[in-house]
């Protein structure tokens, strides 16, 4: 039976933006596994209820049910092992884990800072209320006060960025010679910005940006090809 993936979706229902997410479809496109997408919105809390927790991405293998992109990563390497590493080993699993945690903490918040808004326009009605008030919450002023000097604030998120900039100088890939899931943490949000937002994020002669479109062509283009809410950026 086909895997099964409970994923984020927007107003439109092919509209699949969720940075998280976005790790898991390009972790199960590296292992070669097909899975069948389902749209899922903020609030359908009662349809992911059976996982024991409340966001997605949950992956639904079989009798197997696993939430969380990190615990699911770990899954499909542990389940899959003949399939393409997602990792190359346990040292690479180590590494992947400063990663993961990085853009938890570092990259997705910066992001949202710059594109929350945007990402409020594109969401399903039905879901508005919910994310202004969680989203207002967390940061602690309006969403709109939030992203209002984003022209500005965007110079501070591209200095955060300079390690993977380096990196990326010197290696094509997160992970080396080759995208690995470490690439795929990293991706993630800005595939979300992406799907979401018109707001310029990366310089087009930054080396994240070629990085970027590598991974946008990967797999036959699966995130390159995804609906976007917004034509550029
Ligand atoms: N640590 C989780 C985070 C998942 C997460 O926060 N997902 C968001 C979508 S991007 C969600 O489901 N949010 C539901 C909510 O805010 O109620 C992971 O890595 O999968």
């Amino acid at each position: 039976m086909a895997l099964r993936l409970y994923d984020l979706a927007g107003a439109d229902p092919n509209l699949r933006f969720s940075p998280y997410c976005w790790r898991t479809r390009m972790a199960l496109a590296h292992k070669g596994l097909g899975v069948e997408t389902i749209a899922w919105r903020f609030t359908e809390k009662a349809e992911i209820a059976f996982s024991g927790q409340g966001r997605v991405p949950v992956l639904i293998d079989g009798d197997t049910t696993v939430a969380d992109s990190w615990a699911i990563a770990e899954y499909l390497e542990r389940t899959y092992p003949d399939r393409p590493s997602l990792f190359g080993g346990a040292a690479g699993l180590a590494a992947a884990r400063f990663i993961n945690a990085w853009a938890d903490t570092i990259q997705v918040p910066g992001l949202a800072r710059l594109i929350v808004i945007d990402v409020l326009a594109c969401i399903d009605a039905k879901d508005r209320d919910y994310f202004r008030t969680s989203r207002e919450q967390r940061f602690g002023m309006s969403l709109e006060a939030l992203c209002a000097d984003r022209d500005r604030q965007v110079t501070a998120f591209r200095q955060s960025l300079q390690p993977l900039r380096t990196m990326l100088a010197a290696q094509p890939y997160v992970g080396g010679r080759a995208a690995n899931y470490a690439d795929y943490i990293v991706f993630g949000g800005f595939q979300w910005a992406r799907c979401v937002s018109a707001f310029r994020l990366i310089e087009p002669d930054d080396p994240i940006h070629a990085w970027r479109d590598r991974l946008l062509n990967a797999f036959d283009g699966l995130a390159g090809k995804t609906p976007r809410a917004a034509p550029a950026g």
